[in-house]
């Protein structure tokens, strides 16, 4: 998951996306870049590390110019290094940048297809380069001198032709615009807006709709599914459907966890839907236990609050904040002789006792993934004296892995994978352990105001839109994965080894 975002100014952009990064935090905090363009030069600045660390005043001053793009990465696995913090560059045709938000399924294809036939070079295994040297590609075979509106969204056609997956890009040509899009299927979330201001109208493109907010910025819409937007370096805004075949199935887990509530995603409040969820699930409890012993509600903070809330008030039971967050956690350092160990737990969340003591709670937690975390959590809560701990999960059990560009384990790790809801209570220790349906979660995102009927579950129920995910693609990753983190392990290992020499 990664956070990206383009705005085409009347004044210098360098601010203002630095600001919109600061909002898109949340969808990744493990490197973060930004390149403006001014007078056909880019200005570059990217590195691992949160938006406040990467950039300094320094960096913020060489980036120049009215229009720029911006990203935020979360680590998928294996790319971790600074040289696949993006945006990335090419230099032809016309020098463009990009910032992709998703993962391309077919990238072994792409990336035989761009050496072999289109002669291109990729110089990382991140699949947003491939996916940059295919738009390149596909721009310069229009062979113009200047590009025209009808040239760019030519290219962004023949990208959906060759690229499967999900994706939502905004990408700069130098001298001429940029351009924002999103893939057949409309899986990862990506909207626009306009700002007037004394010079003008300027315009932002950005995964979430609460940047264009925070900036000032009113939304426009969301891009359709296939739909591409283009915005000249002179402020002129043109929008086309690129693809031949779309059909809206968004990623449900957008709204269960990964945006934060204050978005609004294909004209989905996602703090409403996170009520909605709370209120299903408060309907499920009262038909499995009309009778139930439930005397406080308690979230596990921060994302389930919504839901928490909402479940407490239609069960009319008492909601209470039982956990306090650190919100400064501070990094883990490797001290000679000692292994480097995660954080637990305890040191992120603290219990209230007087909330738990003698009492039958019911934590709530947006989604249960591994189940390490909820488990200690539990544990927290009986040490705190309560009775009975019960467990709900606003989302259904996550049982496959995603491949859309969500960074989740692989299959053998999740915990309800090929295992019954009882399976996963007695593991994780809770008394009672409540899944959200999925019909009832879909119902919550898709059934307010704004109809949406199809979405993508797969980590829910193993079906994957595009079509091509199948058991062998599934292996691979895993394997790729495995790897991954052996190579990440060693390295740990070698660090170590070096204070203990
Ligand atoms: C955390 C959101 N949320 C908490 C992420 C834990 C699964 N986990 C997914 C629950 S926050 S586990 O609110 O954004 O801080 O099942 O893998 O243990």
């Amino acid at each position: 998951m990664c956070g990206i975002v383009g705005i085409v100014g009347k004044s210098n952009v360098n601010q203002a996306l630095y600001d919109a990064l600061t909002v898109l935090q949340h969808r990744g905090q493990d490197a973060a870049g930004i390149v403006t363009s001014h007078d056909g030069r880019l200005f570059l600045r990217k590195d691992n590390g949160l938006v406040r660390d990467v950039f300094q005043q320094r960096h913020m001053q060489r980036l120049v110019g009215h229009m720029g793009i911006g990203h935020v990465r979360y680590p998928t696995a294996g790319s971790s290094t600074s040289a696949e913090a993006q945006p990335f560059y090419v230099n032809s045709p016309y020098g463009i940048t990009l910032a992709h938000n998703g993962n391309l399924t077919n990238v072994e294809q792409l990336a035989k297809e761009i050496y072999e036939s289109d002669l291109r070079h990729v110089n990382t295994s991140s699949d947003s380069e491939v996916l940059l040297n295919v738009f390149a590609h596909e721009l310069a075979q229009r062979g113009k001198l200047q590009p025209t509106e009808e040239d760019v969204f030519a290219a962004v056609t023949d990208v959906h032709n060759r690229c499967v997956g999900g994706y939502a890009v905004v990408a700069m040509v130098t001298g001429y615009g940029i351009v924002g899009f999103r893939d057949p299927h409309g899986i990862r979330p990506i909207v626009f807006g306009q700002r007037h201001t004394d010079e003008g109208v300027e315009y932002m493109i950005a995964s979430e709709s609460v940047s264009l907010d925070v900036l000032g910025f009113t939304l426009i819409r969301d891009l359709a599914p296939g739909e591409a937007v283009y915005i000249t370096e002179d402020g002129k805004l043109h929008t086309r459907q690129c693809a031949t075949n779309p059909s809206l199935t968004p990623c449900i887990f957008e709204h269960v966890y990964l945006a934060r509530p204050d978005s609004i995603i294909d004209g989905v409040s996602v703090y409403k839907a996170r009520l909605r969820m709370g209120e299903k699930l408060a309907e499920k409890i009262l038909r499995e236990r009309p009778e139930h012993d439930i005397d406080v509600v308690i979230p596990i903070p921060d994302t389930s609050r919504t839901a928490a809330l909402e479940l407490a008030n239609h069960l009319g039971v008492k909601f209470r904040e039982g956990f306090v967050k650190n919100r400064y956690i501070g990094r883990t350092f490797i001290m000679p002789g000692q292994a480097a160990r995660k954080k637990s737990v305890r040191q992120k969340l603290n219990a209230i006792e007087l909330e738990f003591r003698g009492k039958n709670v019911m934590l709530v937690d947006d989604s249960i993934v591994r189940g390490t975390t909820c488990k200690q959590i539990i544990q927290m809560a009986r040490e705190a004296g309560a009775k009975n701990v019960y467990f709900c999960s606003a989302a259904p059990a996550v049982r496959f892995p995603n491949v859309y560009g969500i960074d989740m384990p692989s299959a053998h790790e999740l915990i309800a994978h090929n295992r019954s809801t009882q399976d996963v209570a007695d593991l994780i220790g809770a008394d009672w352990l409540i899944y959200q349906d999925l019909p009832d979660l879909i119902e919550a995102v898709g059934g307010g105001k704004i109809k949406i009927e199809h979405f993508d579950c797969a980590v829910f129920d193993g079906k994957y839109v595009t079509g091509d995910v199948d058991e062998a693609y599934l292996n691979k990753i895993e394997q790729a994965r495995n790897d991954a983190s052996k190579v990440k392990t060693q390295a740990v290992s070698a660090i170590i080894d070096l204070y203990n020499n």
